[in-house]
């Protein structure tokens, strides 16, 4: 794990730490606080609290994250990916994972604040076992082939590049028939579905879901831009629920050789739901984008905190944050995090060929909640 974090430590003025005044507004005179102690004390015992005091990190001027810029490396994570396999069963975990944790956010289960991601293995002939909740979770799959995951009744086999969706509170389960492991990132929304204390669960009755749709019945109704006129959908999420990477890494090389590229973004692509053309979640904006070879996007911050992971190519991104600057240099399958706010410029190094990065981000709840901002620098 490579961050590079400053954290100011503040200075001891006669043996006393200094108390925190991030929070106060500028126009309160601080040397009057004290005088001021007896009141809040009193008032405290109401459950009354001053705003002046806080009203500055309640209401920042500008995002400021807790998450800091992270990347992992693939082959320092790995092994211990698969160390856990003998450690814990997927029948005693429930879910074999291992959590991407925030350094600036230790011991909370996210990569940002509102994001969740992990590294999730399958072996041969295990099974995850059934189960549904609110939160709804994707997979990108890492390494591996020969897995499914079985979704309200359908299957689906996953390859590595394939972007799964989980929508919330449909029963699913994986298994893996093949004879290797398989990994796949875990992202889930649970940490936004919590926010509003609006989580449920629960464990199906039996150890898989009986499958009554044939494999491909999504991918033929809702899939090659018809959907059949007699269908009407209930939920917000796409009736996709694999978008194969066969079929976006085709779309982002034809774009490629014909469209003008973006200087902030290169080639990129957003996940959609045919039925109604946003987000393929309600909750996770999920993104393919392809870097040419030796191509650099301009600076760009946007107030969606965003996780990356590389699919092809290697090259670096520099993230800018009010604390300071660092370069992450990546490859296949590692996995990194902008913050909101951050300042991001990516690179595609000049020797490897085209570099592929798919991403997911809260910009799905953003823009629904008009809370959506970025800057093309
Ligand atoms: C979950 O249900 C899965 O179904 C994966 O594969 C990761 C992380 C937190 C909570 C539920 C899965 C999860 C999860």
């Amino acid at each position: 794990m490579r961050t590079a974090t400053t954290v100011p430590v503040p200075e001891a003025s006669a043996g006393l730490p200094s108390p925190d005044t991030s929070g106060y507004v500028e126009t309160v005179n601080l040397a009057a606080e004290a005088a001021r102690s007896g009141f809040y004390e009193r008032a405290g015992q109401q459950h009354l609290a001053p705003l002046w005091r806080v009203l500055g990190g309640l209401v920042p001027e500008v995002p400021k994250p807790r998450a800091v810029p992270a990347l992992w490396r693939y082959a320092e994570v790995r092994p211990f990916v698969m160390e856990s396999c003998t450690q814990i069963s997927t029948e005693e975990a429930e879910r074999r994972v291992m959590v991407f944790e925030n350094p600036g956010l230790p011991g909370q289960s996210r990569i940002t604040q509102s994001l969740f991601a992990g590294l999730q293995i399958i072996l041969p002939g295990e099974i995850a076992p059934a189960h549904r909740h609110t939160a709804s979770a994707l997979r990108f799959i890492i390494e591996g082939r020969d897995a499914f995951t079985a979704v309200d009744g359908e299957k689906t086999m996953m390859l590595p590049g394939d972007f799964v969706i989980t929508p919330s509170m449909t029963w699913h389960d994986h298994g893996n028939v093949g004879d290797g492991p398989m990994v796949w990132l875990d992202g889930l929304d649970m940490h936004i579905v919590n926010f509003f204390n609006a989580s449920f669960r629960e464990v199906y009755p039996g150890e898989v879901q009986p499958v009554h749709r044939p494999e491909g019945a999504a991918m033929a109704e809702s899939g090659s831009n018809l959907l059949p006129i007699d269908q009407q959908w209930g939920t917000l999420t796409s009736p996709i629920f694999n978008y194969p990477y066969l079929r976006t890494r085709e779309a982002l090389d034809q774009m490629s050789r014909f469209r003008a590229i973006n200087a902030w973004h290169g080639h990129k692509m957003r996940y959609v739901n045919p039925v109604n053309g946003s987000w393929a979640m309600p909750t996770l904006a999920t993104c393919m984008q392809l870097l040419p070879q030796g191509f650099q996007t301009r600076p760009y911050r946007s107030t969606d905190s965003t996780v990356f992971t590389v699919v092809e190519g290697q090259g670096s991104s520099r993230i800018s944050t009010p604390v300071g600057e660092q370069v992450f240099e990546w490859g296949p399958h590692d996995i990194f995090v902008v913050p909101s706010w951050a300042t991001v410029t990516h690179s595609a190094s000049a020797q490897a060929g085209d570099a592929v990065l798919f991403s997911y981000s809260d910009r799905a709840v953003q823009d629904k909640l008009d809370l959506f901002r970025e800057e093309q620098l």
